[in-house]
């Protein structure tokens, strides 16, 4: 793609610019009545939601930089092919899971699509405390669906090794994951920012060469292990909800990976949101339900997966890997469920190390998250912090030892009572 004719959008030049595209003129009406505002508050990109006469749409477009750095720091607008190119095929593993996609332009690096509504971003309802029915149940089996389609273990290899020759392009933002998750927290990266009363912390972290080797083992696995399409960038900022549905955005880190590698991230995302309570609490102890709620969903996300990926196992295993020929139809039905639980381990391991990783490169690197950076008191967002990168490192490095989601999740409330400052 070249962008020649790439102009970034304004909410005053959009009716005129997008106003006579059939896909969004029928769905939106006449765009002398649209009114258009730029909501984006993501790290990335523009996003204008259309308020039309006969309804509303959202309309995403990449720039040509990081949006949270500036011009200063480069970036293709080819990702919103690969966002593009990613939502199509979750549509299709996990029908329901996405927004409804109604035009996309790849030299204007814009996707429109459908308007979520009441739907709010995840991490902002996390911050509320406000509860979703379902929501682990839905993650937990977009993340099988979309992780056990995408591989080997389903799709015919031609299409598979088509994809992943597709989403090999997508090297801008593999790097930035390469660089900002796995590397970055590790040293004192130019663009790193932590809140100062965590140094202490924070120079025992960085001193630890066993999780600086485990980190490194787990980027090698990030870039080598390319057994499924993967979000890329599956947080709770990836996430919209209402009170009856979840909706999963945002796939544009898209790139063959591991399959703990959403699953980790996701997972992690609701540990933080969990240690940052009590800087949101109406009182001190206001939000002890809520948190129990929030490890909840974390069970939730597993056990689902697990079982999801368990029915597809058992069902859709049409793929080149441990085929039913060599399996079931040799009378060796109970190898391949030995063989099920032995790839559901590593997935386990997987995951736990990228949990553990994010939740220090969200504290330590350049990308933070509202829940900690919202804390208005300093000393009780480092407390807060503090507890998230200590089960990080203890969910990354021990990740061979940790068995059980209850562990986890007992983990998780040991390290909340602890002051590490
Ligand atoms: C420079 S981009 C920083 C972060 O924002 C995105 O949402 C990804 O998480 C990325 O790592
Ligand atoms: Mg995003």
């Amino acid at each position: 793609m070249t962008d020649s004719t790439y102009k970034a959008l304004e909410p005053a030049t959009l009716a005129d610019r997008l106003g006579s595209i059939p896909a969004i003129r029928e769905r939106t009406g006449d765009p002398a009545r649209w009114s258009v505002r730029e909501v984006g508050d993501g790290n990335l990109n523009l996003v204008f939601i259309i308020d039309g006469p006969d309804g509303s749409l959202i309309v995403k477009q990449a720039l040509p930089y990081v949006r949270l750095v500036g011009e200063s720091w480069p970036l293709p607008l080819k990702r919103a092919f690969f966002e593009y190119n990613a939502l199509i095929r979750q549509a299709e593993r996990d029908p329901g899971s996405v927004p409804q996609i109604y035009h996309f332009d790849e030299a204007q690096a814009l996707i429109v699509m459908e308007f979520l509504t009441p739907h709010v971003i995840l991490r902002k309802s996390l911050m509320e405390g406000r509860t979703h029915p379902d929501l682990g149940r839905v993650l937990g089996e977009f993340c099988a669906r979309t992780l056990f389609r995408g591989s080997d273990l389903s799709m015919p290899a031609a299409r598979r090794k088509a994809d992943l020759a597709l989403f090999a392009g997508n090297v801008e933002l593999c790097d930035i994951t390469e660089n900002l998750v796995f590397s970055d927290p590790y040293f004192a990266a130019p663009l790193n920012r932590h809140t100062p009363a965590l140094d202490p912390v924070v120079a025992m972290l960085r001193a630890d060469t066993d999780l600086k080797i485990t980190a490194q083992h787990l980027k090698m696995a990030f870039a080598n292990n390319a057994e499924t399409l993967l979000h890329g960038d599956l947080h709770t900022g990836s996430v919209m909800v209402s009170d009856s549905e979840t909706r999963v955005i945002d796939p544009e880190f898209a790139t063959y990976g591991p399959m703990g590698f959403d699953i980790g991230m996701l997972i992690a995302n609701f540990l933080m949101a969990y240690f940052a309570q009590e800087g949101h609490a109406e009182a001190p102890g206001a939000r002890a339900q809520y948190k129990e709620w929030i490890l909840s969903v974390v069970d939730a996300i597993w056990s689902h997966f697990s079982a999801e990926f368990t029915r597809l196992w058992r069902t859709e295993r049409s793929g080149i890997l441990y085929q039913a020929s060599l399996f079931e139809d040799q009378g060796h039905g109970l190898a391949a469920e030995k063989a099920r639980l032995e790839r559901l381990a590593a997935i386990w391991r997987d995951t736990l190390g990228f949990c553990g990783i994010e939740m220090h490169r969200r504290t330590l690197g350049l990308a933070h998250i509202a829940e900690y950076d919202r804390i208005e008191d300093e000393a009780l967002r480092a407390t807060c912090e503090a507890r998230g990168l200590m089960l990080g490192r203890v969910l990354a490095v021990g990740r061979a030892e940790i068995t059980s989601m209850a562990e986890v999740l007992d983990l998780a409330r040991k390290i909340n009572g602890e002051d590490y400052l």
